[in-house]
């Protein structure tokens, strides 16, 4: 196989611990997980499924924090290491002129990329039921918060960090009101950021019997990272146990110019809820990707992801090793 290149800046100020010696899997936690508490602001009651991206010497991101009346509400955050965050205790409002579309409802689940010069923010927004809110930033103070991407019911919008055959393209998940019970992952390009169509689905939930973390419905987690095997798609999966959903994370890959078209789909997952603060929060069982750091020089990933609704934990793995392991554990 030929060098496999990620695209990309280097970023070799990432977050990053090596391989524990005992651990062959090729994704691993932590060791001071979780990397964000529950009560790092005076009044939130849990903050976890947060975005992250490298800014300036450091890094930013805009962080899911439930307050104490369990609002679900979205901050900004700063941090030298991506280790130890400077999350501001103020909410994150942004800035719209049609007062229809900026009325701020709830925000839940966001995800930031860097796109054409800009920081977009998607996120789950509360518009008659959860849609897909979009926004931009250069300085991570004042936000513009443009159109929904869709009609009511959609969470998880993820979108590609470049355009893709001339267009602004977006991952999805149509749901419902509620703790949805289906999901598929479905594609949409944009020429402008505002209209959305030419909607391609890209996958659904495995069969039970073939890879049953992932049954239940499945959603893109951190924005796709570029490489010449593909775009490598983190993506989350629910299981529906006689105890209640359970949360897991695996590996996609999908095509680069064609990204409804996957190549390789993770059997086994990457990671699913087994430590304790991953089955004890406020909802249990819950491992639930948002962002990841990447650094293109040396392959190194740091996964973020939200544990059990409650705190926020860090994963670390080799992306050219994640990329070969979906490939040799593929479902398709
Ligand atoms: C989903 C979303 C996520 C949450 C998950 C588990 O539907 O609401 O924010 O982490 O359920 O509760």
């Amino acid at each position: 196989m030929s060098k496999l290149i990620i695209e990309g800046a280097p970023l070799p100020n990432l977050p990053w611990e090596d391989r524990p010696a005992d651990c062959n899997a090729p994704l691993w936690r932590y060791s001071q997980n979780p990397v964000i508490p529950r009560d790092l602001l005076p009044d939130s009651n849990s903050i976890f499924n947060s975005a992250v991206v490298p800014f300036k010497d450091g890094f930013a991101g805009v962080f899911r924090c439930d307050d104490t009346n369990r609002r679900m509400a979205l901050h900004v955050g700063f941090s030298k290491d991506g280790l130890h965050w400077d999350i501001r205790p103020e909410v994150l409002r942004f800035s719209c002129d049609n007062p229809e579309v900026g009325k701020w409802v709830y925000g839940y689940d966001p995800r930031v990329t860097f796109l054409d010069g800009k920081y977009w923010v998607s996120w789950c927004n509360g518009y008659f039921g959860p849609t897909i809110g979009l926004a931009w930033t250069t300085d991570f103070e004042v936000f513009h918060q443009v159109e929904n991407a869709f009609l009511p019911y959609n969470r998880n919008g993820v979108l590609f960090p470049r355009k893709i055959g001339g267009k602004y393209a977006m991952l999805s998940r149509p749901s419902d009101t509620g703790h949805t019970a289906f999901g598929d992952i479905f594609y949409s390009e944009s020429p402008d950021m505002e209209y959305w169509g030419h909607h391609r689905h890209v996958m659904a939930p495995a069969p039970f019997e073939v890879s049953a973390w992932q049954c239940m419905k499945i959603g893109a987690g951190p924005i796709p990272i570029e490489t010449s095997e593909g775009w490598l798609l983190f993506y989350h999966g629910v299981l529906r146990s006689c105890n209640g959903y359970v949360y897991s994370f695996g590996s996609a890959l999908l095509d680069l110019d064609q990204p409804w078209k996957v190549l390789a789909r993770s059997g086994p997952y990457l990671l699913s809820p087994q430590t304790p603060y991953e089955c004890m929060g406020d909802v249990p069982n819950v491992a639930f990707p948002c962002a990841a750091l990447c650094d293109s020089a040396t392959g190194r990933v740091a996964v973020y992801y939200g544990c059990a609704d409650t705190v926020t934990g860090l994963a670390f793995g080799y992306i050219p090793e994640i990329i070969d392991w979906t490939k040799r554990t593929s479902i398709l």
